[in-house]
């Protein structure tokens, strides 16, 4: 019997993985900021049982969730095989977020990579061996991506890369590796999530990457990424911030013109993304300044840019951008330090 707690913070991709293959494996290769104030906090009580069946309560916010529970029975019944105990243990699995759970702010980077390091620790401890080494965190990120894709890029600090990609070493499909060498500009990074709607999305993401299957144009994007790749990783090391922010914006614009090319079509971004679109275009052309936006599948409005300009773009943002917000609502999270045992 004992008791693991892990914190893990959400990612935004800048070279973004939409459409998939197989079991949970990404068409093209992306990498993305690992962020910081918006975390999921699990913890997970194991306690010894009798009937090897997959067995667990679950408290979402202190509250029953049968929804959420039903989905994370079904995930931990799908890797007994990955951890043989599941059939030995109870989980009393308690779980929260940072960001309020109604802010149309994704939660399965930070959910499923949280229980994924739950699950890898537990493991761990019953082998009485120590964690926090490289294999260890593969694994995390292996069990996090069969939960939900975007969730295996989480468990590293800063930056992280998923899907094998030649000039990224040791990158794989089934698992993200962490990006190092990166400039220093880029750990200074700031990501300023607008809020434009709250609401639940019309389309899921596993819905949208199921129609890249038919998209006509998916295998001119899974070739583009992998050149935006290549790119992104040049400014990466060598600090270009104007081609950086070309290459993430163009990616964000990819991802929505895939949608609104699917069969059928949906579109996820709302009149207010594309006025902050074309203010954040016209400020950084007024004042050149590094400050860029990108989008996740959603009409939410991630405005990055480096410390050193914080001040400018966070006044920018309180007098010009607010008013396209939900109720004002904005969300100041930074480039992150990882995931944590708490
Ligand atoms: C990404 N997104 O790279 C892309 C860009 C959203 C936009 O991965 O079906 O929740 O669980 O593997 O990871 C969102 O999809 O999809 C996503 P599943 P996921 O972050």
């Amino acid at each position: 019997m004992g008791k693991i707690i892990w914190r893990s913070p959400s990612n935004i991709a800048l070279i973004k993985y939409w459409g998939k293959y197989g079991h949970q494996l990404p068409k093209n290769a992306s990498i993305s900021f690992t962020l910081e104030n918006a975390f999921t906090e699990t913890g997970i009580a194991y306690i010894p049982k009798d009937t090897p069946e997959v067995s667990i309560s679950f408290l979402f916010e202190g509250q029953t969730n049968e929804l959420f529970e039903n989905k994370i029975k079904k995930f931990l019944e799908s890797i007994v095989s990955e951890f043989p105990f599941l059939q030995q243990y109870h989980l009393d699995i308690d779980s929260y977020n940072s960001f309020p759970h109604s802010t149309g702010i994704a939660s399965s980077a930070s959910s499923m990579s949280a229980l994924a390091l739950c699950l890898c620790s537990i493991e761990r401890h019953l082998e009485g061996k120590g964690e926090a080494d490289a294999d260890f965190f593969a694994k995390a990120s292996r069990i996090a991506r069969m939960g939900s894709g975007s969730a295996s890029r989480s468990v590293y600090p800063t930056l992280a890369a998923w899907g094998s990609h030649p000039s990224i070493p040791q990158s794989s499909q089934e698992y993200a590796v962490s990006f190092e060498h990166a400039h220093p500009v880029f750990a200074t990074f700031k990501d300023a999530i607008l809020i434009v709607s709250k609401n639940e999305k019309e389309v899921s993401s596993r819905v949208g990457h199921a129609l890249m299957e038919e998209n006509p144009f998916a295998e001119v994007r899974f070739r583009q990424a992998a050149t935006n790749m290549d790119t992104l990783i040049s400014t990466l090391h060598n600090g270009d911030l104007n081609t950086f922010g070309s290459i993430v914006e163009k990616e964000a614009l990819t991802l929505h013109a895939l949608m609104m090319t699917s069969e059928p079509s949906f579109i996820l971004m709302k009149p207010a993304t594309l006025n902050i679109i074309e203010a954040i275009r016209g400020f950084r052309n007024e004042h050149q300044i590094p400050v860029f936006f990108t989008l996740d599948a959603g009409p939410n409005v991630h405005i990055l840019y480096p410390e050193a300009v914080a001040e400018k773009v966070e006044n920018f943002i309180e007098e010009k951008l607010l008013k396209h917000c939900e109720k004002g609502q904005w969300i100041s999270d930074r480039v992150g330090s990882g995931p944590k045992r708490v």
